[in-house]
């Protein structure tokens, strides 16, 4: 059984040879892939951010970090997505416009999957229009978006507007997630949904598509 604190260290060194090392040896060793998510990976990146906020480390290493977050979550995602059941509905997911973090979209969108939804990823940096005309020609249940910065959030709202400019926003539920993303922020702009977290995602994916 690894040192799975070596995988935290891993992270915050941008060490992709040993961050993919230990994690295939964790799950080879039969840890659960949800612990070692959130019990070293996620805590990791937070870590990385804090750091980032004090100056004591810049974009190059902000990259680099990301880069070992997301070989290592290649290797737990597919057993994460394995973890689900039933089929759902489909979903329309993407980073909002102007923001190209997806470490956390990607990890919603192989949980909405390994949980039998159909999903289409449309990346990042996705625009209101792209959103829309994307949930209509997939004839889509749900649009599921992600912002990470507090800049591009305000995107998540202007998708709310493109659906009811067009006529569709009865058609299809909208669940928003991200880090400075919140319940109140929401209510506020009339999102069906919002969840801390992938898991929680899923859920809630589930009972807005039953209603
Ligand atoms: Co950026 N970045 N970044 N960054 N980055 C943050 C977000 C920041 C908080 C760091 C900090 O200052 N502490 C800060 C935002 C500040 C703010 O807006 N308040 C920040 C900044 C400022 C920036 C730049 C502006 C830096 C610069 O260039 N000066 C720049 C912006 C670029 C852009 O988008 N236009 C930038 C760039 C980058 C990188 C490209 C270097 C890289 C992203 C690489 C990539 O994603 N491919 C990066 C990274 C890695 C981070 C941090 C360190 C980690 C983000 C992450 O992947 N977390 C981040 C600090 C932090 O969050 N701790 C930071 C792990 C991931 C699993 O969590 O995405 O939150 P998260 O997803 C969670 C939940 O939020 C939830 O589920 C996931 C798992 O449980 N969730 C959903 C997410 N989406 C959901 C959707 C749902 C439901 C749940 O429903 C639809």
């Amino acid at each position: 059984m690894p040192d799975l604190s070596k995988l935290s260290e891993a992270i915050l060194k941008g060490d992709v040879k040993t961050a993919v090392e230990i994690t295939k040896e964790a799950l080879a060793a039969k840890v659960d892939p949800q612990e070692i998510l959130d019990k070293y990976m996620i805590p990791a990146m937070d870590e990385v951010g804090r750091k980032f906020e004090c100056n004591e480390l810049f974009v190059p290493e902000l990259l680099l970090t990301a880069r070992v977050m997301k070989s290592a979550l290649e290797l737990v995602r597919p057993l994460l997505a394995a973890s689900g059941a039933e089929p759902a509905g489909r979903v329309v997911i993407g980073t909002v416009k102007g923001d190209l973090h997806d470490i956390g979209k990607n990890l919603v969108a192989s949980m909405l999957e390994g949980g039998g939804f159909e999903v289409t990823d449309l990346g990042v940096d996705v625009s209101p229009e792209k959103f829309v005309e994307s949930a209509k020609s997939k004839n889509a249940n749900l649009i599921a978006m992600s912002a990470l910065l507090t800049t591009t959030m305000p995107s998540m709202k202007s998708v709310i507007a493109e659906l009811n400019k067009q006529g569709v926003r009865g058609q299809v539920k909208v669940i928003i997630g991200g880090a400075p993303v919140t319940q109140q922020y929401a209510d506020e702009i009339g999102a069906d949904g919002y969840s801390d977290n992938a898991n929680g995602a899923v859920g809630l994916a589930r009972t807005l598509i039953k209603k």
